[in-house]
């Protein structure tokens, strides 16, 4: 009886704002919204008893860089888009669904780039020029066993949260086919806003939950404007940027330790772990993809799963390793060697990826595509007479995620960041080099931003040197 009459009231809830006019259908507003959440008025019983923290709000802490503001404005300016006349489609109402998720590498991060909540399962639904509530919060449902074990979570209405997250409105998801039922009504349509994914990966959560609403609808649209979202994450903004130069400064830290752990006898995960320490010190709470540290023959593996080889002289290692700032994340790639001396063909090969790795940053500008920079960087490596062994792309974005969505045809804007980390593999000769760098378009030329973690071969090699001399002092 309990959990019956609980779902009854959030349905009654979701009702009660559903919309009930389908006679006006409302154009995209840019005016100033009137439901951003004051405080309210507490009852003197109403306070949590002097021993309780009570439970962790959702949404950007008080020392988080990038301020609740900043978040609105991302999503005024989807809405903008969502009625924007050059779609020359009627505005309509998205949903956007995420899930962020750690599995080696971040993803999901749409929601939290339109909230700062990093809640897996939290959804935003966006109706421009609705008459109250333009942008509606959608969390997970409330699990009060789960809770002990995954820690407390706000019980809604709260008001602390509305405050935390700036988000006027808060629901459950099991609110979400009436609140896209309801758009029907009001829109017509509904705006799919995210990403395509080709099977097998698993379709978009909007897309899943798109298909409901239309078959419960009569001539409800889907207008299709994907990878809108993608393409504002593409361009980053100062605080993101700000974010992005910091956890370089922590890769940096996790590069330098690497300098002086790699020896002849080291195990790949020491190396790993005295990288990856060094993340953690400079102050990165998370690595920013599962570290990748192969040497010998296994640094000719582009995404070498394991750490258990004892490097010996002679030999290369390739260390792919990168720390996070606040969910930005950094990605750089270093191949150095054992000995701390590169052998002639390992120079070689070095000295034709590090040019191939300049032509294509030299490519990188507005206007430029990453295809455009992928040929640069390809044809130093085909007129050096190995076409067959550079088997990846070229580059790819950064940012919240490390393969962060972006147009990989359409022109470079200033301010999105991409790698640039072509690579040659030869596991008959048993070693590969690639060198990675994060590279910032700009109106000028292009910014290394991870310029300061060392690449030049003998650079590197008299770093090695230095770092052996002052630990056998
Ligand atoms: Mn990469």
């Amino acid at each position: 009886m309990k959990t019956s009459s609980g779902a009854a009231l959030l349905l009654l809830a979701a009702c009660s704002n559903a919309p009930t006019s389908t006679s006006s259908r409302p154009a995209a507003s840019t005016s100033e919204d009137l439901t951003i959440p004051r405080p309210a008025p507490v009852g003197p019983l109403a306070a949590p008893a002097a021993s309780s923290d009570g439970p962790r709000m959702a949404g950007p802490s008080a020392d988080a860089s990038i301020p609740l503001d900043v978040y609105r404005k991302r999503r005024r300016a989807l809405m903008d888009k969502l009625g924007a006349k050059e779609h020359g489609k009627p505005p309509s109402a998205a949903l956007v669904a995420g899930d962020m998720t750690f599995n080696g590498l971040r993803e999901g991060m749409d929601v939290y780039y339109l909230t700062g909540v990093d809640e897996a399962g939290a959804s935003v639904v966006l109706t421009p020029g609705a008459r109250v509530y333009t942008e509606k919060l959608i969390v997970a449902p409330f699990d009060a066993e789960g809770q002990r074990w995954n820690g407390e979570r706000a019980i809604l209405p709260s008001r602390p949260m509305e405050l935390s997250t700036g988000f006027a409105k808060i629901y459950r998801d099991s609110a979400l086919p009436w609140l896209l039922v309801g758009a029907c009504e009001q829109y017509g349509s509904l705006a799919f806003v995210q990403e395509y994914k080709p099977d097998p990966e698993p379709k978009p959560r909007a897309q899943e939950l798109y298909a409901k609403a239309v078959e419960r609808t009569y001539g409800c649209q889907v207008n299709d404007l994907h990878g809108l979202v993608a393409r504002m994450r593409e361009v980053k903004g100062p605080e993101e940027l700000a974010l992005m130069r910091k956890a370089i400064e922590y890769t940096a830290a996790g590069h330098a330790a690497a300098l002086s752990a790699i020896h002849d006898g080291s195990r790949e995960f020491q190396v790993k772990d005295a990288v990856e320490d060094a993340f953690r010190r400079a102050g990165s709470r998370h690595v920013a993809y599962e570290s990748i540290v192969g040497s010998g023959r296994n640094s000719a593996v582009l995404h070498y799963p394991k750490d258990d080889r004892i490097m010996t002289s002679g030999e290369l290692v390739l260390i792919d390793a990168a720390a996070e700032a606040e969910y930005y994340a950094a990605d750089v790639t270093r191949t150095m060697p054992v000995s701390g001396k590169y052998t002639p063909e390992q120079r070689e090969i070095y000295d034709i990826v590090l040019r191939a790795q300049k032509a294509g940053i030299d490519a990188v500008r507005v206007g430029a595509t990453v295809e455009d920079v992928d040929r640069a960087t390809r044809q130093v490596i085909i007129d050096a007479g190995y076409y067959d062994y550079y088997i990846h792309g070229c580059c790819h974005f950064v940012g919240l995620e490390v393969h962060d969505p972006g147009d990989y045809v359409r022109p470079l804007p200033a301010g999105a960041v991409i790698t640039v980390e072509p690579g040659i593999y030869l596991p008959q000769r048993g070693f590969g080099v690639r060198i990675e760098d994060e590279v910032l378009v700009t109106d000028g030329a292009a910014e290394v931003l991870s310029a300061a973690i060392p690449k030049d071969p003998d650079v590197i090699e008299k770093k090695m040197a230095d770092a052996r001399a002052s630990k056998s002092r």
